[in-house]
């Protein structure tokens, strides 16, 4: 908090998040969209960013498809996170247009047999792409329901082969001031840089995304190319990926440096251990903010602790947070 606060920002209490009813026209809050249930590229019709299609099959990977309303493309598009392009949640839908997603390379190195880079054609076609409807849950306390196309980052770990050393995977993002107008505050430091344990990145729900709502990531959301680790805090799920990294030692992440009491290297959701600042115990789901809408519980792992629970059994998750 102290080293937000001296960097010159201090990151916003879940209540003082502007209600998202201010945002929406009325077009978007009674739009027929908003009401279909499932089959959220089809609900909001074939083209809901008129961006370039991008299909993935139907996913047979467990707990891939949860069967939540998905969250109107217009808020999930609009509502972001991406310091790069500024920290209030209107400014990546605003100045992510200079982002240029192509050409885009993805660097992989350390501890692996077959390091190497990646352009991005070749690595949408290392593996079948899929729909995965996840939920995401920030830690400012809100939460999407996003429809993604991707695979599984662990087709690609497998594909550059580990080493017995690496245990770690770190994720590096584009840090370029000529496409990102945000690096010029110190509000992080750049690039943005997020890890995981390697048994984590193999977990089949750990994503590497390409597309949200049957088409190509919008920049504001990450394009080209970004991780979505459904069960943790939104801020683990990189966006604009440029390198990989294997280690052997924990790597540091960008918001543990900016504020280590406040970020943990896990950040699994988990509605028992409060944020220093505020509750986890609940949220807010984004389209549910009537003046009479309920929060929602918050959920173990985001819900998906029947898959990923496994991963952190006997560790004390009040340490490791
Ligand atoms: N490179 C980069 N990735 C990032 C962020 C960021 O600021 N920069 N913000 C994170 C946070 S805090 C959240 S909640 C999610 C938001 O993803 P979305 O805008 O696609 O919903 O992206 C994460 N990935
Ligand atoms: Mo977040």
């Amino acid at each position: 908090m102290h080293l937000l606060r001296e960097r010159g920002f201090v990151h916003p209490l879940a209540s003082e998040i502007t209600p998202r009813a201010a945002y929406l026209s009325r077009r978007q809050l009674i739009g027929a969209a908003a009401l279909l249930p499932l089959g959220a590229a089809k609900a909001q019709g074939a083209r809901p960013g008129r961006l370039a299609p991008l299909a993935g099959g139907r996913s047979t990977v467990a707990g891939a498809l949860v069967m939540d309303k998905p969250t109107a493309y217009t808020d999930a598009s609009t509502y972001n996170n991406f310091y790069e392009f500024g920290t209030d949640k209107s400014d990546p839908a605003q100045y992510a247009r200079t982002l240029k997603p192509r050409p885009w390379t993805v660097a992989v190195e350390g501890e692996v047999k077959r390091p190497g880079t990646f352009d991005l054609d070749g690595l949408l076609k290392l593996a079948p792409l899929e729909e995965r409807i996840y939920r995401l849950r920030c830690v400012e306390g809100w939460s999407m329901v996003i429809p993604w196309t991707g695979y599984s980052l662990a087709e690609l770990v497998r594909r550059v082969e580990p080493t017995g050393n690496a245990r770690f995977v770190q994720f590096v993002t584009l840090a370029d001031r000529n496409q990102m107008p945000g690096l010029r505050s110190s509000v992080l430091d750049w690039p943005y840089a997020e890890g995981l344990r390697l048994d984590e990145a193999m977990h089949p729900l750990a994503l590497l995304a390409f597309g949200m709502y049957g088409e190509v990531l919008p920049n504001q959301n990450g394009a080209p190319v970004r991780v979505v680790v459904p069960w943790k805090y939104g801020f683990k799920s990189a966006k604009s990926l440029v390198k990989i990294r294997f280690v052997e030692k924990q790597p540091k992440t960008s918001w543990e440096l900016a504020a280590p009491s406040e970020y943990g290297f896990y950040s699994n959701v988990n509605p028992q251990v409060d944020h220093p600042r505020w509750s986890q115990a609940s949220e807010r789901r984004i389209g549910e903010d009537g003046l009479f809408a309920k929060r929602r519980a918050t959920l173990m792992f985001n819900g998906y602790e029947p898959q990923v629970g496994q991963l952190y059994a006997g560790m004390d998750l009040r340490k490791f947070f």
